[in-house]
């Protein structure tokens, strides 16, 4: 049983550390209640799950919070057989064997490029220098689109994203969401005509090829369906690589372990998801009158699933706010915490559709990071911020490491 409590999901002091309300809520067994927002807030984990498992709590929300900037449905408001298709059509374009043969040298290629710079400074911010530009970049070119523009569409996507993430908006914010939208709406759109008139073998033309319905998709529902994996994919990256390194560095042990055994990383990666979950809020809307862990929620109310909360609940994980890259194995000692998964892709039939695909690419990325950068240290003084309530990320992490003196190499090959 759990017990309703008052909640000010817009307070700074939540905006600023959501961390005490999430110990709070698993230690007094709480769902929270925001009256302003008509919105409840569950947080532990199996009420999570249930929500999230539930066909009683729908998508609803994302036709006001995404689709006015999205331009058409994107895929968690599918269902059935659109759902399936879809689904599947996206998937087929993530697989691990594209990822090998396509995206791996795309991704090396443009993680080396902007490392490239700061090597000889021995100093790197890992969002400000490297993460924004890193985590649209590496998303165009798996969606086959121009790299030329990407810092308008670096611009444009954080307006969007504003949009879908914002609990509370000035007028002045939502029209420059929407001027965004209608930017990259109007760039992409020529792109998938030409997808669709000239297909070749990219992400977009095997879009533009699938029958959901009787027929192929229409332009815009393609556009949508490109915005929908464009945001996905480049709100977390850089988010999810500067958090990994900022655990890792600040956790030497752990740090020693990856550094013995790079195949650990993934588990680094998956503990990182878990302890500071990227995506920290999923909403849905109560169908009808239901109950949570004893809590009547009544009919039509917003719902929103707190992972961050969920990923730290003491009653699944053991010592939830230390970063255990082996929590779940330790040989010769029990697991930390029941045998659960953390949600930070969320479960359900809308789990993340870009969960591999984004590991492989995060752990790609980190391993030529430890690679290239030696003896990286975080760089000292720095006051560790992090920004967004419902997407949350680091605003900087500054990384130190051995700087590299580019002359002394090109005289030493030249030697050679
Ligand atoms: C794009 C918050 C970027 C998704 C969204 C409208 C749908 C969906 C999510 C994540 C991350 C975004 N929601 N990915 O929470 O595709």
């Amino acid at each position: 049983m759990r017990k309703l409590v008052e909640f000010n999901v817009l307070s700074g002091e939540f905006q600023e550390n959501p961390y005490p309300t999430y110990a709070k809520l698993h230690q007094e067994k709480e769902i929270l209640i925001d009256r302003r927002l008509n919105a409840y807030f569950v947080g532990h984990y199996d009420g999570v799950k249930q929500v999230l498992n539930s066909s009683e709590f729908t998508t609803a929300p994302l036709s006001k919070r995404a689709e006015p900037v999205m331009g058409d449905r994107v895929l968690a408001q599918m269902h059935g057989e659109e759902h399936r298709i879809k689904r599947r059509a996206v998937l087929s374009r993530l697989t691990g064997q594209l990822f090998q043969e396509r995206y791996a040298p795309l991704i090396t290629q443009t993680t080396e490029c902007l490392l490239e710079k700061y090597i000889s400074s021995g100093k790197i911010d890992l969002i400000k220098n490297f993460g924004k530009d890193y985590s649209v970049l590496v998303t165009l070119q798996v969606l086959g689109l121009p790299t030329d523009r990407y810092r308008e569409i670096a611009v444009w996507h954080n307006g969007i994203t504003q949009f879908i993430t914002s609990l509370s908006m000035s007028e002045e914010q939502i029209d420059f969401s929407l001027d965004c939208s209608r930017r990259l709406i109007e760039y992409l759109t020529p792109i998938v005509d030409k997808c669709r008139n000239n297909p070749d073998d990219g992400f977009i033309s095997s879009l533009c090829s699938i029958s959901p319905g009787e027929q192929q998709m229409t332009t815009p529902e393609v556009v949508a369906l490109v915005l929908n994996v464009l945001l996905a994919a480049t709100e977390p990256a850089d988010k999810t690589l500067a958090y990994l390194f900022m655990h890792l560095l600040q956790n030497p042990d752990q740090f020693q372990l990856v550094m013995q055994d790079r195949s650990l990383l993934s588990s680094a990666i998956d503990e990182s998801l878990r302890i500071t979950s990227p995506v920290q809020l999923i909403p849905r809307q109560a169908l009808n009158d239901s109950n949570v862990s004893g809590v009547d929620i009544p009919g039509g109310a917003m719902v929103f699933c707190m992972i961050g909360a969920a990923n730290r609940d003491p009653s699944v994980f053991d010592r939830p706010g230390d970063f255990l890259i082996r929590r779940r194995n330790y040989p010769g000692q029990p697991p930390l915490g029941r045998k659960a998964h953390h949600m930070a892709f969320g479960v359900g039939m809308h789990v993340c559709v870009g969960a591999a695909f984004s590991m492989r690419q995060i752990e790609l990325t980190a391993n030529i990071i430890l690679e290239r950068l030696s003896n990286l240290k975080l760089a000292p003084n720095q006051k560790l911020q992090e920004e967004g309530i419902y997407t949350r990320g680091l605003s900087s992490l500054c990384l130190e490491f051995d700087p590299i003196d580019y002359d002394f190499m090109s005289f030493s090959n030249s030697v050679n």
